[in-house]
């Protein structure tokens, strides 16, 4: 290994908590679909951040936004407004139609915000009796990593030695619609779902699940919460993955690329009558809905309009499963995903394939120990598509 690199490494595992094994490359520099280490070598990225970088790295329109900002005014807290949030909330009401946005920082504080919106609503408005109701959730989630969202991890690393845990979550059999009627009870107040499970292991659900799971939720009077933070804003060929099937949630959660790969930015949108069970100092955050992240966010919804990133995800993501499906390697056993979340399931244990990508100039990551992730940022062309799949190709035939 490099000096460069080595020092980096060394002083970040000397200082730094070991709560990630990182593959071993120092990047320094970022633009688009490309990286570059302290070595000087360009590699791509076809992680993207766990899809936080759709835009690419370092969007222009999304770096003025944040140099003009930092101008002028970064932080107020809520305790005042400023002139950027309202402008925020007008832009996400035009494009989703939801009525009403909470915003917060990380993608599990809106996870968060979610579940407390939802209980409140379910004790004030459904009627359920109070501190006893119960969210559906499913097996191979991932939501976030503070305890109330571990507590329904199905990961058991994720969840070990950190209880005791929150109640009042159960857990079902993703992909099945009649493990959710079976689990309905006069306790029910929603059901929080990915509509592909990423880190799971990209799994994709059958065809009209998601449409099925929200004509249920409805008939039963109980609200359909889809956590679209890495699924949404034009990752799955869609601006949200709940287009697919017409599955649009009672309360939609978004993070990662809705900061552009810049600054977290995270919102839990829902309607007038649900947003309502919020009363002011409910609920909150220092960061939350700051003008500086606000004006990023909404330069980061601009870029994903304009440029139509989603149509861009749906047509080179075809081409790309296509490509990879074309690769006749022994221990390849199926690609699979929507748009540019795109997941290979291998017969060898993913990190090792990750470590001989990095070699070749490829960063990809895995999901759990046997599914290669691809998922680039949906600026990627045709021909930087080739220029990765040559590469992979080679590692994938050097079994
Ligand atoms: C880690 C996973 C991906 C998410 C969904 C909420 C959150 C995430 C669908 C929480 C975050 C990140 C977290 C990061 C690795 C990465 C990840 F492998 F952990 F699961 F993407 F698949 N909902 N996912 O994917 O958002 O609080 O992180 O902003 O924790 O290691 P966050």
């Amino acid at each position: 290994m490099d000096f460069l690199s080595r020092a980096h490494i060394e002083m970040t595992e000397k200082y730094g908590a070991h709560n990630y094994k990182p593959i071993p490359v120092v990047i320094e520099r970022g633009e688009g679909v490309w990286v570059w280490d302290v070595e000087g070598r360009k590699y791509i990225d076809m992680l993207s951040s766990y899809s936080a970088l759709n835009q690419g790295h370092r969007h222009p329109r999304i770096m003025r936004a944040l140099f003009e900002q930092s101008q002028r005014l970064t932080l107020t807290s809520r305790a005042f407004y400023n002139d950027v949030l309202g402008r925020f909330f007008k832009k996400m009401n035009e494009i989703t139609g939801y009525d009403k946005t909470l915003p917060m920082n990380s993608g599990v504080e809106a996870v968060e915000t979610a579940l407390k919106i939802a209980r409140k609503w379910g004790y004030y408005k459904k009627g359920v009796p109070k501190n006893d109701g119960e969210i559906i959730v499913m097996e191979n989630n991932f939501h976030g990593r503070t305890i109330t969202v571990i507590t329904f991890s199905t990961t058991e690393q994720y969840r070990d030695g950190f209880g005791p845990y929150t109640p009042g979550f159960k857990v079902v059999k993703y992909g099945d619609i009649s493990e959710i009627e079976k689990a309905i009870n006069e306790k029910t107040i929603a059901v929080l779902m990915e509509p592909l499970q990423g880190e799971g292991g990209i799994i994709v659900p059958p065809d009209g699940y998601l449409k099925e799971v929200r004509e249920l939720t409805r008939e039963k009077g109980i609200l359909l919460m889809l956590d679209e933070i890495q699924t949404g804003l034009g990752r799955t060929g869609k601006l949200f993955a709940y287009e697919w099937e017409d599955a649009r949630p009672d309360i939609l959660i978004l993070g990662k690329a809705l900061g552009g790969g810049v600054y977290p930015v995270s919102a839990v949108l829902t309607s007038d009558s649900i947003m309502e069970v919020i009363t002011p100092g409910d609920h909150g955050s220092t960061f939350g809905g700051n003008p500086l992240g606000a004006a990023i966010a909404m330069a980061s919804l601009d870029v994903i309009i304009d440029e139509n990133l989603p149509e861009n995800a749906r047509v080179m993501g075809e081409y790309f499963m296509n490509e990879l499906r074309k690769i006749n390697s022994p221990i390849v056993e199926e690609v699979r995903g929507k748009g540019l979340m795109i997941g290979v399931q291998v017969k060898v244990h993913a990190r090792e394939i990750c470590e001989k990508l990095k070699d070749y100039g490829v960063l990809s990551y895995y999901a759990h120990d046997y599914v290669m992730r691809f998922a680039p940022p949906l600026v990627i062309k045709r021909e930087e598509i080739d220029w990765a799949m040559e590469r992979i190709e080679k590692v994938l035939k050097s079994y």
